[in-house]
């Protein structure tokens, strides 16, 4: 029998993840829908079952909650496989138990590359169609409830809602975060993988602490940006909303959706203008912002580079590129979730240093967009070199490709049929 394609590997990495009408990121560790990964696998779905892609989007949604907010964990099924479940977010929801945080809003970009490049027209259009308001709901969420002096950009109040979750650009902020009164947990993360890869037991102290003070609030979203002391503006998160809202437009535009589309493109362009305010000439990348103490933080993280995401000046394309040959000089594996020349940096420990290849597939898509191909094309031949060395894992070591985290992983199966298909 004929080896199988990379290809064929991925796509059987998705079906072995496929729940039906959502997709779990990995047996064992991540027996859930989460957020960002769903919309993200969609991209691969798509190349195999349209319908079933809108699906992954769709089921989502469907646990939207009343004031717009997308959740970042869809608790489907009863598991005890990962901490902290349902009991401990409390959040109460009607039918399926939901987290009460969010993720970093890629779904109008996912609708709109689907859409894109749909071959059903019927199909995309009527199913786009119903997403289209929710996906405009949650933008409108964001900027209501998160960004309450009107900026333009947004704040995290939680280290889950990046994405990034253990990121050295949270250190200085989740010190002030307490701990009094979190009491005895059992982590189930470090029974599946690694505990050298994953956060460490004072991150999670903190992670929960913020959980039980949102918990004490009722989850009630527009309390929550004042009540916490964690309130960090991140430009990788902002710079996917920003590209979302921008996508959303054009997608309500093809739609006849005029009003959904001169909203997000003034919500894209007053977050653009803003993300200058978070740009650092010293580290040729933009930065966070601790929203707390009004104050960048001095991290060289891929946050910063995953910024180029949205339509950034032309002129922080080049830089951002030119850090990127910079960084690939100290790794053999591009792009490392931290910058490797920094003390802190951590090869193999989840967002300190690891490369993904989800922001691996954001960051390409930037550079492609900014005229940066040969930058483009180093990303996307690293993401395939790994799964060659080290399959289709949760993420990899720079320096020495290792997989780390959870295998056979849907995100990165979805990215690298996305990779061998792109034209
Ligand atoms: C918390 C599912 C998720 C990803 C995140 C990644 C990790 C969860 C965890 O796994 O976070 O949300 O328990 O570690 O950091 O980006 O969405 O793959």
């Amino acid at each position: 029998m004929a080896p199988q394609t990379a290809y064929d590997r991925a796509v059987d990495v998705l079906r072995q993840n496929d729940r039906g009408t959502y997709t779990v990121p990995t047996k064992g560790l991540y027996p859930f829908q989460w957020n960002w990964d769903s919309c993200l696998t969609a991209l691969g779905q798509r190349h195999v079952d349209e319908a079933r892609a809108w699906t992954e989007i769709e089921t989502l949604f469907a646990h939207q909650w009343e004031d717009g907010m997308v959740p970042h964990i869809v608790f489907h099924v009863e598991s005890d496989q990962y901490f902290p479940g349902p009991d401990v977010w409390g959040t109460n929801r009607p039918t399926i138990a939901t987290s009460g945080i969010t993720q970093p809003p890629v779904a109008g970009f996912a609708a709109k590359r689907i859409f894109d490049g749909a071959t059903d027209r019927g199909l995309a259009e009527e199913r786009a169609r119903c997403l289209l308001p929710k996906i405009d709901a949650w933008h409108k969420w964001f900027f209501a409830n998160r960004d309450p002096h009107g900026e333009g950009l947004v704040a995290i109040l939680h280290p889950w809602e990046s994405g990034r979750d253990n990121s050295i650009d949270w250190d200085a902020a989740l010190d002030r975060v307490p701990t009094e009164g979190v009491g005895e947990y059992t982590r189930r993360d470090t029974q599946h993988a690694d505990p050298a890869h994953r956060p460490t037991k004072a991150q999670y102290d903190r992670y929960l602490w913020l959980v039980q003070r949102f918990r004490g609030l009722d989850w009630d979203c527009s309390k929550l940006h004042d009540a916490s002391p964690f309130q960090v503006v991140d430009p990788g998160f902002n710079a996917i909303l920003i590209r979302s809202c921008t996508d959303l437009a054009d997608l309500a535009e093809a739609l006849g959706e005029t009003a959904i589309a001169a909203d997000n493109r003034a919500r894209a362009k007053k977050g653009l203008a803003a993300m200058e305010g978070l740009w650092s000439e010293p580290h040729g990348q933009y930065l966070c912002r601790d929203r707390t103490i009004n104050a960048l933080i001095d991290s060289a993280s891929i946050g910063g580079i995953l910024a180029a995401f949205a339509a950034i000046p032309a002129e922080r394309g080049r830089a951002i590129a030119r850090t990127i040959e910079r960084l690939s000089q100290s790794v053999t594996f591009s792009v490392p979730s931290h910058d490797p020349t920094d003390s802190r940096f951590d090869a193999p420990r989840y967002w300190r240093g690891p490369v993904w290849l989800v922001t691996n597939y954001m960051i390409a898509d930037g550079m492609a967009a900014a005229g940066e191909t040969v930058v483009a094309q180093l990303i996307v031949d690293s993401s395939l070199e790994l799964i060659e060395k080290s399959g289709f894992a949760e993420y990899y070591d720079p320096i020495s490709g290792a997989p780390c985290g959870g295998g056979d992983f849907t995100w990165t199966a979805a990215m690298v049929i996305e990779f061998l298909t792109a034209s």
